[in-house]
């Protein structure tokens, strides 16, 4: 019977477009919560956010109680710990500073199985996730799991064409913040920066000439809203401790007197 395991990637490829929340708070909580407050899917953020190995597969299995499938990103370079989280049940990898054509064999080499690349077997946590035995976990793992290169220097953009084209890579991720560091030799932090803008939509095109996906880090709402509407698939909103910093401020300002009330709700 076909899950959220089994369904999301193709959900995705197909052009339903999904919003993730950017999860580095290491409880599991954090990630079921945020999946039971409409969140399509969620990246768990081993890079810069203060998961571990341990708090990643944690959760991964809250997300699942929640009815959702999420992708983790692992550590730069940490291409054995990809292998690990997908035999844990992620959808997918995210992996950052995807910078060559080397790195981009990698990422598929250590997610996709033969004949893409040379997963080792072992799929822990992902049968039971995704309700298949082990052939068959074999012959749809390749599809039903997704390796997301980070475009987020000057020579991941110029490499672009190529990482796309590596087989068992099914698309990319665009972190803006690198990527604005990184374009303007290291002068500031812009997510909104109109070389970062430019290169967005060049990515999101070269996406679709490749018919893969695109995806892309998100500050708000309405920015993701707007990177949809360029045509990626894929965009996450703030981190779960912008959303937590937002939503304090804002109900402090309320009980000061100083700002508008964002609704009641409870638990
Ligand atoms: C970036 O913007 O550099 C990111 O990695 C987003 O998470
Ligand atoms: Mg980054």
């Amino acid at each position: 019977m076909p899950n959220v395991f089994t369904s999301f990637a193709a959900s995705l490829r197909g052009g339903t477009p999904a919003y993730a929340a950017f999860v580095g708070l290491a409880e599991p909580l954090v990630t079921e919560s945020l999946m039971r407050d409409g969140f399509d899917t969620a990246v768990i953020d081993m890079q810069h956010g203060l998961h571990t190995t341990q708090s990643a597969i944690l959760a991964i299995g809250a997300a699942a109680v929640a009815g959702k499938a999420v992708f983790v990103r692992p550590p730069v370079g940490a291409f054995p710990e990809a292998s690990r989280m997908l035999d844990a049940g992620a959808v997918g990898i995210i992996a950052p500073m995807i910078n060559s054509l080397a790195d981009a064999q990698t990422l598929a080499g250590y997610c996709k199985y033969p004949p893409l690349g040379e997963r080792s077997w072992g799929p822990y946590r992902a049968t039971g996730l995704t309700g298949l035995d082990g052939e068959a976990y074999l012959k749809s793992a390749n599809d039903i799991t997704l390796a997301i290169a980070m475009i987020e220097t000057r020579q991941a953009l110029d490499l672009l064409d190529d990482i796309l084209a590596v087989p068992g890579i099914d698309g990319v991720f665009v972190g803006p913040s690198d990527l604005s560091i990184a374009l303007t030799h290291g002068a500031t932090v812009d997510q909104f920066h109109p070389e970062v803008d430019k290169a967005l939509t060049h990515v999101a095109q070269r996406c679709k000439a490749h018919g893969k996906i695109a995806s892309c880090f998100s500050m708000t709402g309405t920015r993701a809203a707007e990177m949809i509407a360029r045509g990626f698939h894929m965009s996450s909103i703030a981190t779960d401790q912008v959303l937590l910093k937002n939503a304090a401020k804002a109900e402090l300002a309320v009980a000061r007197g100083a700002g508008k009330a964002a609704g009641a709700r409870t638990y």
